[in-house]
């Protein structure tokens, strides 16, 4: 039961905020690692972390003191001027990602926006397709972010609907299913880009099968197309590579970063790329008032950096492959778990009830009371998400919790 004080909160968050949300009755006042305390100082383990936004664990100590301390210094300047932290971090960021350049921004969906314009231009400019006559390719059940042109390629009727009208030049093709770009590929060569996630976080965790990210590569260099891996969710660890690319053992041509390349504390995404492909973008032809700012560059430089000194890729597999084994051991015991699904620490169970059912909610709700957050994706899933840091022993605590709440339904 919500107390008087949650509930005023509650409705005070209702009554000023847009209602763009269906938030879980939990309200939070404080982080630390991979736990996060309600009003009341009640403890609960954050399996969400802010959809994969804080790998490095609630106000990592470590990312704490460098934001401070550059807080002090130097916040914004825009790019009107120079800075002494861009170029430094840049070096670094690239140089561990493996790529020439990167497009600093700020909200995911902004670096999405920005990977668009690259492609196209590439388009025009290099491949030679004719003016306005470029086409992306983008998969069902995407999630790329919720701006105008964004949701315009969305499957989901609702994330579009009345919000037109909506942007071309994209085309919608099967997931997972390499005959389905092929087919495109050799059809139209118009084609100049395939944005992509390795792993659908949105869709309900919807892992492809091993290879399939490599075969869409091969046929993208086939056909002179550029192949842009979102990465948003699925990179900085969280799938038990630095990037879910990495486990087809490919380099997309652009890699979309945001959430955890913040570790959590400023809103920083960014566009990776060859300095070839980044060329096409001249002076003036892209920006942002934040894009690229001391603050952003320093949390994001020391947000990577202490994902690789604390190999919370290793973590993240070792520790996914202990929770995915642990609850399918249980999936013949509990009928309403399906099965689960994942890589790393991103994961979801799948529950056997529709997608309108109230179950999923239900469930959270129990493991809220019991001390853990999670929340329902696409219906009858519930996503997995905990920080990176979480340790082996956490782990049990919370899959104990979670195999709890599964038994009551
Ligand atoms: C919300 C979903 C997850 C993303 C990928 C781009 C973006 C996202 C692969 C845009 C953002 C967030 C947005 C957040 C919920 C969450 C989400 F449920 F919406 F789909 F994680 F799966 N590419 N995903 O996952 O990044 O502009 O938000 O910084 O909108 O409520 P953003």
């Amino acid at each position: 039961m919500l107390t008087h004080l949650e509930k005023s909160l509650i409705k005070k968050e209702e009554t000023f905020c847009s209602n763009t949300y269906h938030p879980l009755p939990v309200v939070l006042k404080k982080g630390k690692g991979v736990f996060v305390w309600d009003i009341h100082n009640k403890k609960y383990f954050d399996f969400l972390s802010a959809y994969s936004a804080v790998n490095q664990g609630h106000c990592n100590k470590k990312i704490l003191n460098t934001f401070i301390k550059q807080a002090k210094k130097l916040t914004l300047t825009s790019r009107a001027f120079y800075n002494n932290e861009l170029g430094s971090s840049l070096e670094y960021i690239t140089e561990v990602f493996g790529y020439e350049k990167m497009l600093p921004m700020n909200s995911g969906a902004e670096a999405v926006e920005a990977a668009i314009k690259i492609c196209r231009k590439w388009g025009y400019e290099i491949k030679k397709v004719k003016t306005d006559m470029a086409k992306i390719l983008v998969c069902n059940g995407n999630f790329h972010g919720r701006t105008t042109t964004v949701v315009s390629f969305s499957s989901h009727h609702g994330s579009k609907e009345h919000f037109g009208p909506l942007t071309g030049g994209f085309e919608i093709i099967a997931y997972n299913n390499v005959s389905a770009l092929q087919r495109k590929l050799e059809s139209d060569k118009n084609i100049v880009g395939f944005l992509v996630e390795p792993i659908q976080g949105e869709g309900g965790v919807v892992v492809p099968d091993d290879g399939y990210l490599k075969k869409c590569k091969s046929l993208c260099e086939k056909h002179n197309v550029l192949l842009i891996a979102d990465e948003i969710q699925t990179g900085v660890c969280r799938t038990g590579k630095l990037l879910a690319s990495h486990h087809d053992d490919i380099k997309p041509d652009l890699v979309i970063l945001g959430k955890a390349l913040s570790g959590g504390f400023y809103p920083v995404s960014g566009v990776l790329t060859s300095k070839e492909i980044m060329s096409v973008m001249k002076v003036g032809q892209h920006g942002s008032t934040f894009g690229g700012n001391p603050l952003a560059c320093v949390v994001a430089k020391e947000a990577v950096k202490y994902s690789v000194e604390k190999k919370l890729s290793e973590r993240a597999n070792n520790l996914g492959i202990i929770f995915r084994n642990y609850l399918d051991a249980l999936v013949d015991e509990i009928p309403i778990m399906k099965s689960v699904r994942g890589k790393g620490l991103l994961n979801a169970i799948v529950l056997d009830c529709s997608e309108e059912s109230e179950i999923p909610w239900n469930i959270c709700l129990d493991m809220r009371d019991n001390g853990l957050i999670a929340k329902p994706t696409q219906g009858n899933k519930i996503r997995f998400a905990p920080p990176l840091v979480i340790t082996e022993k956490q782990l049990q605590k919370a899959l104990k919790i979670i195999e709890n709440s599964l038994r009551k339904f």
